[in-house]
């Protein structure tokens, strides 16, 4: 069922649990090609989430700032295409929260530990801001924090499960958000993890 959080932003909640296992196994085959990596952001920090990426292009975080890459810089190699499933879900989902032709380029693939967190942020390193993100949970719940357009701006705190999907969009392409820090627990399905996998239209 579809829930609305705020203009632009609507929550399909287990909107992928049929498709869990096969996104489950993909990540696991993306991860096999270029690992999860702890990146250290431009003031020297290493991040608690892991990263990958599938796709023409990947998000990362190195000394020289925050980009999206053509290659794996962890691994050198390019990242692996992105699934047919994967692109298939985005785009109907975003659909079914009213933005029609939403065709990713860039496929994030976060995964959480237990104390793993995102502090309070923007996405805003893509180029055209009026395409939303769809993001994708799996695994362990997490508590999403949903802000306003200033960091001091109040926060909601919203649970996101396995299956789960977000389509932001529209002003809500830009509110501040984050994620506390991870649970321990154990999913059937995902382990000790939750993964979240973000859609972008990056170029
Ligand atoms: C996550 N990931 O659960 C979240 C899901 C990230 C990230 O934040 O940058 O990897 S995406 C949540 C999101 C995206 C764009 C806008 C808004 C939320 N928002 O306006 O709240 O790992
Ligand atoms: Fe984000």
């Amino acid at each position: 069922w579809q829930e609305p959080l705020a203009e632009g932003a609507v929550i399909l909640r287990r909107r992928a649990r049929d498709d869990a296992d096969a996104l489950l196994a993909a990540i696991q085959e993306i991860a096999g090609q270029n690992p999860f990596a702890h990146r250290i952001t431009p003031s020297g920090h290493r991040m608690s989430v892991a990263m990958t990426n599938c796709g023409d292009l990947g998000w990362s975080t190195d000394s020289r700032g925050y980009q999206y890459t053509e290659q794996d810089n962890a691994s050198g190699h390019k990242w692996p295409p992105m699934p047919a499933l994967f692109r298939t879900l985005a785009q109907q989902t975003a659909q079914e929260a009213g933005f029609s032709g939403f065709n990713p380029d860039a496929c994030l693939i976060n995964r959480y530990e237990p104390g793993a967190k995102l502090t309070l942020h923007q996405d805003k390193d893509e180029k055209d801001l009026r395409q939303p993100i769809v993001s994708v949970s799996l695994g362990l719940p997490a508590v999403f924090q949903f802000g306003g357009f200033e960091r001091s701006d109040a926060t909601q705190r919203v649970l996101l499960e396995h299956g789960d999907i977000v389509v932001w969009g529209g002003p809500s392409r830009l509110r501040y958000h984050g994620i506390l820090p991870l649970k321990p627990g154990i999913h059937p399905a995902a382990g000790a993890f939750r993964f979240n996998l973000t859609f972008r239209r990056a170029h």
